[in-house]
């Protein structure tokens, strides 16, 4: 029986061009596929199954197809300048729940992803990205490697997309540091990349074990697993307020009860390049922490506790 019944979430990813927004989004179908598929699933005693599938050909195209890209060690492309896309929805069966009965809950999760120019006026996201005003749960991704991050940028996004829909404050917002990969190799190898701000700054955001930890929860693991989810959400809010960064400002813009992440969507793979210039990976992706923003919003529902 196909479960139309299941509970529905409006989910807008925002983020500036380039900062990782669908390598996001095709990581986190990656690990529901390979790794939370099998680590959620009871191999024994209930027989019961985490199922992530396509709702809707949008879905199938963008997930499988990214997926298959990863598959052959490739990436996906920048998005397309499309105003007011279809949601690609994914859906979620067999979500476990220790504490309350069902034992297993089902979601559905529409997910919006658009070109980050489009997050550059207010005209824009007003007319080209209106599903944004009925999101449920906004996934801000920032890329703290990136040569466009930096506190102000990440004020003025946020203060935008607050501006053309003041509401969004009391939904469900999750802010993801991404690329933490990248970050880490750039501490290891102590280049000289054009962040703003200090090494020793940079290495604080990684200055916590559980961010590594690459093992998926599993159904009976998963109340530590939310725990160590909070104790990183801490760790990333207080990042923002490092003497270096003095982002106060930018967390006061986001609601009180916003969520903090810190993921890698390719985990330690590394990329090459190939001759005509097509950025490729060295194997495959090993996410870590991307089932944390899901999770977030898996506890945003009611279905997870
Ligand atoms: N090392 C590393 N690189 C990443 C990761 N995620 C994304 N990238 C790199 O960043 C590039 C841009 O990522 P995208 O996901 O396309 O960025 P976007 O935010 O969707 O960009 P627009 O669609 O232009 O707004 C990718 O082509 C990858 O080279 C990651 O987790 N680790
Ligand atoms: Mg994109």
């Amino acid at each position: 029986m196909w479960p139309w019944d299941a509970p529905a979430r409006q989910v807008a990813v925002v983020g500036l061009p380039g900062h990782g927004k669908t390598v996001f989004l095709a990581g986190l179908f990656w690990d529901s596929f390979y790794a939370l598929a099998t680590s959620l699933s009871d191999q024994q005693a209930d027989g019961q199954r985490f199922i992530v599938r396509a709702a809707n050909e949008t879905a199938s195209d963008l997930f499988y197809e990214n997926a298959i890209l990863l598959e052959r060690r490739r990436l996906p492309a920048p998005n397309h300048r499309v105003a007011n896309p279809p949601p690609a929805i994914l859906e979620y069966d067999g979500i476990p729940n220790r504490r309350r009965w069902p034992r297993r809950r089902r979601l559905q999760l529409h997910f919006y992803d658009v070109a980050g120019e489009l997050f550059a006026q207010d005209q824009y996201v007003r007319r080209d990205v209106a599903f944004l005003a009925h999101a449920d749960d906004l996934i801000f991704v920032f890329d703290p490697t990136h040569e466009t991050f930096s506190p102000p940028a990440a004020a003025q996004l946020i203060n935008r997309v607050f501006r053309c829909a003041p509401w969004l404050a009391r939904r469900n917002v999750v802010v993801a540091m991404t690329k933490l990969d990248r970050l880490q190799r750039l501490c290891r190898e102590a280049v000289d990349w054009s962040l703003q701000y200090g090494r020793s700054d940079a290495e604080a955001l990684l200055d916590l074990p559980s961010i590594f930890d690459t093992k998926p929860p599993d159904a009976a693991d998963l109340p530590d697993y939310l725990r160590s989810m909070q104790a990183i959400s801490a760790h990333v809010r207080s990042w923002w307020l490092h003497p270096d960064r003095q982002a106060q400002a930018v967390l006061n813009l986001l609601p009180a009860r916003a969520r903090f992440c810190a993921v890698s969507a390719l985990g330690d793979v590394g990329t090459t390049e190939a001759r005509d210039g097509e950025v490729l990976l060295t194997g495959r992706p090993e996410p870590y922490r991307i089932c944390d923003p899901l999770l977030w919003i898996f506890r945003a529902a009611g279905i997870l506790s």
